[in-house]
């Protein structure tokens, strides 16, 4: 590995908590400090059995300059997954995203720019905006940016400032964006993992609108592992895009969980759709995959769901008082 010392932002939520438990397992020598604010999708409890010399978790915000510098000038590294990640929540209040996405993501790029330390920026497919449900093209790394949602429209001015940092004062950075990731951890507001923890509670799932909609799905271990190629062989000033070519409608995602729970599928229940709803993503990774020998591991989803429903129903306790907040929360927004 690269760099030795690693400063991971939001390394309590999602992607952030599968990197760093992927990052101490396999890499002996690294040494990491989470910077995380522990928002309503951040949990120190996902990092709670890694007691190593190797981890330091600091509770705090990416947006509070001073902490950002005393932590960024001690390590060699950093990797910003520190983020506001839902579409639903950026259309009830934007707010919280230009704070966290735009303005945090300027505090850390300032900090690696005076301590000249390497800054790799984790983004999404989003800013490319979205493709028609018919079309077969998919997005690559020069395609337009057309964010649709308030959320899409913060990943992709910070991935702007990101460049501009890069061209305008030299610092080393990349950026990459994935396509949309599943796994263990995963908040109970997306998808897969709200349609889970809704048919063990016992209820049936939703689905907004027609559920024709199209997402790429990739297994979060596979974008933690082209994550850390990118910290290993990475070129500043490159874009990465990550995708297992895994493209299923909505609607087909939630009949495999209903039939993989023991469910009728006929049971799903059709919801009002999300405002500006985005109709496909998909990637095109070959670059990528040509670049740093980067290839997803996890290419049968249907596996990879198997194994995610299975750490779902271990984990009742991780998501259970989660999952009434987010149900209230969609109650309330009528759906
Ligand atoms: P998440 O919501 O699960 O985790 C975000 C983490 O950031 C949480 O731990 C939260 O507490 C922390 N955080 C929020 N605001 C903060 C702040 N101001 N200061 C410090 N920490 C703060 O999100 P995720 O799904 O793990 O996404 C991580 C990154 O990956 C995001 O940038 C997201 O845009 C990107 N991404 C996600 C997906 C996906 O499918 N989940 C796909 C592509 C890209
Ligand atoms: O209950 C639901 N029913 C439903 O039909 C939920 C929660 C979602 N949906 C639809 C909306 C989307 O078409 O499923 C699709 C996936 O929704 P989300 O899980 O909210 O993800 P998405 O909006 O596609 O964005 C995700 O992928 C890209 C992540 O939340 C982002 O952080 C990432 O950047």
């Amino acid at each position: 590995m690269r760099y030795q010392k690693i400063l991971v932002t939001g390394g309590a939520g999602f992607i952030g908590t599968n990197f760093v438990r992927y990052l101490l397992e396999h890499y002996q020598g690294v040494e990491i400090t989470v910077l995380d604010k522990l928002t309503y999708s951040g949990n120190l409890e996902n990092l709670a059995d890694l007691s190593t010399k190797r981890l330091n978790v600091v509770v705090g915000d990416v947006c509070d300059a001073s902490l950002v510098c005393q932590l960024v000038q001690s390590v060699d590294a950093v990797i910003n997954f520190a983020a506001e990640s839902h579409n639903d929540n950026s259309l009830a209040d934007p707010r919280p995203f230009l704070d966290t996405n735009i303005i945090g993501t300027y505090t850390l790029l300032e900090a690696v720019r005076k301590y000249h330390v390497f800054y790799h920026h984790v983004s999404t497919d989003e800013v490319f905006g979205d493709l028609s449900i018919d079309s077969t093209a998919r997005f690559q790394e020069e395609s337009r940016y057309q964010p649709s949602s308030p959320y899409s429209a913060t990943k992709a001015s910070s991935d702007h400032l990101v460049r501009a940092w890069v061209r305008s004062f030299g610092i080393q950075a990349t950026i990459s964006n994935s396509s949309n990731n599943y796994g263990p951890y995963q908040y109970v507001e997306k998808l897969i993992p709200r349609t889970i923890a809704t048919i063990i509670s016992g209820a049936n799932p939703q689905v907004f609108g027609s559920g024709k909609q199209v997402r790429d799905w990739l297994h979060v271990t596979d974008h933690v592992r082209g994550l850390l190629a990118v910290l290993e062989k990475g070129e500043s000033g490159q874009t990465y895009l990550f995708s297992a070519n895994c493209q299923l409608s909505n609607l087909t995602v939630l009949q495999k969980i209903m039939r993989q729970l023991g469910q009728d599928p006929s049971n799903i229940v059709h919801v009002a759709d999300r405002p500006g709803h985005d109709q496909r993503y998909a990637l095109d990774a070959s670059h990528t995959m040509a670049a740093l020998d980067w290839h997803p591991v996890v290419t049968d989803f249907d596996a990879g769901l198997e194994e995610t429903i299975a750490w779902y129903q271990n984990h009742q306790d991780w998501w259970q008082q989660a999952h009434s907040i987010v149900e209230a929360k969609y109650l309330k927004e009528g759906r």
